[in-house]
């Protein structure tokens, strides 16, 4: 099979998306493909120096006639350079809105007809898909892209009805992994958090946005505390902390609250953690769901976008409603005070990540849709 030369845009921050493009380009490299970053800075996950992969960075200078500098302008004139110098022959973008729409305006500016692959990852669809001022960019992106792909059969279905593309969009799930994700030795780092032997812990890992509902889980974990000696580890960083911390010491749950900030030992963190929580009202896959279960970890996580595809109920975790700690409570008590529950869901979490999510199974849908590309664009 031909080796291809793939352009890839994507957000270089923290946040899944990023994530799965990282590792995405990262499995493709070493399956020979040429790898070219079109970003506006390295991709945060540490990328190994690879012969296979290069990075092209987006320069935009403040000129004072802007008050907004057009990042996505200089995104496509930029994304038009490469594709012409480095003859690439298809471009895999992550997110409608701005990426897509950067990738068809390229397109046009060097006249190319090199195919573009879009994924959805939620926020694009789920938040900028219901601003009138957006909706039809977010259309234009996905109509414009050669093929369009969604990480959850939910965000599938949300983008089908809300944005009526002219094309069908394809489900393809989100991987992590593996070789970093795995059950780890954690009990230093559980000594150098204070961990009791004699407490459970229960771990969540987000962007502390408000549409991950983190109060809920304060709320029910000031009752699980009250019947199970506990600890909460609250890992990340955004916007709510300050909310969430008043919330913490109003509840008079403050010692048993870790918070953590942003953290590079996941795997460790994890391995020491015995349920996640994930109370979002809206997550398009929860990549974070699929990193927990691969160190073990069962998950209580709502019924919302597509968490429900990640978590089987009562196999891997169990799903709750938006909005109610009492359940959050009652169903990861039932974790921590069940052994064989415990151990039941633990087994299945780990399977899941090596069947349905396992990564060679992902990345390589990820590439017949590359080849197919390759004649359609
Ligand atoms: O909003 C976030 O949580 C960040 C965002 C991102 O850009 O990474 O997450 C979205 O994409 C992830 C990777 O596909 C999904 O796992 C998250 O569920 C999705 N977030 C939302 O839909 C809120």
């Amino acid at each position: 099979m031909k080796r291809l030369k793939i352009g890839v845009i994507c957000y270089p921050s923290l946040g899944g998306s990023g994530v799965v493009a990282t590792e995405l380009a990262i499995k493709m490299a070493a399956k020979g493909h040429q790898i070219h970053f079109i970003t506006s800075s390295l991709p945060f996950r540490y990328i190994e120096p690879h012969e296979n992969i290069f990075f092209h960075e987006v320069r935009i200078d403040g000129y004072a006639v802007f008050k907004y500098p057009p990042y996505d302008i200089a995104l496509a004139n930029r994304i038009g350079q490469v594709v012409d110098e480095e003859q690439l022959d298809l471009l895999h973008v992550h997110y409608a809105v701005p990426h897509a729409v950067s990738a068809v305006l390229a397109k046009d500016m060097i006249q190319s007809d090199i195919g573009i692959i879009t994924t959805l990852h939620g926020t694009d669809v789920t938040i900028l898909g219901h601003d009138p001022a957006l909706r039809n960019t977010v259309k234009y992106g996905i109509d414009k892209s050669t093929i369009t792909t969604a990480v959850s059969d939910s965000l599938r279905k949300e983008t089908m009805e809300l944005i009526e593309p002219s094309k069908d969009i394809k489900t393809i799930y989100n991987f992590i992994d593996e070789e970093k994700y795995h059950p780890v030795d954690s009990s230093v780092l559980r000594d150098h958090l204070g961990i009791e032997k004699k407490e459970k812990v229960i771990i969540h890992i987000s962007n502390f946005r408000s549409v991950k509902r983190i109060p809920d889980l304060i709320r029910a974990f000031a009752k699980i505390v009250s019947e199970v000696p506990s600890k909460l580890l609250l890992v990340g960083e955004g916007p709510e902390m300050p909310r969430i911390r008043r919330l913490v010491d109003n509840l008079g749950v403050t010692n048993h609250v870790l918070f953590t900030g942003k953290r590079d030992d996941l795997p460790e963190l994890l391995s020491l953690s015995d349920v996640m929580v994930l109370p979002s009202e809206k997550e398009a896959f929860g990549l974070v769901l699929l990193e927990g279960f691969a160190c073990g970890v069962p998950a209580v996580g709502t019924l919302a976008g597509g968490i429900p595809e990640v978590i089987e109920d009562g196999v891997n975790g169990y799903l709750i409603p938006v909005g109610d700690p009492d359940a959050i409570a009652h169903k990861t008590l039932r974790i921590l005070m069940d052994r064989d529950v415990h151990e039941k869901m633990k087994a299945n979490a780990l399977n899941v990540v090596k069947g349905k999510f396992a990564s060679d199974t992902i990345v390589a849908q990820y590439e017949e849709l590359y080849y197919t590309l390759q004649n359609k664009g």
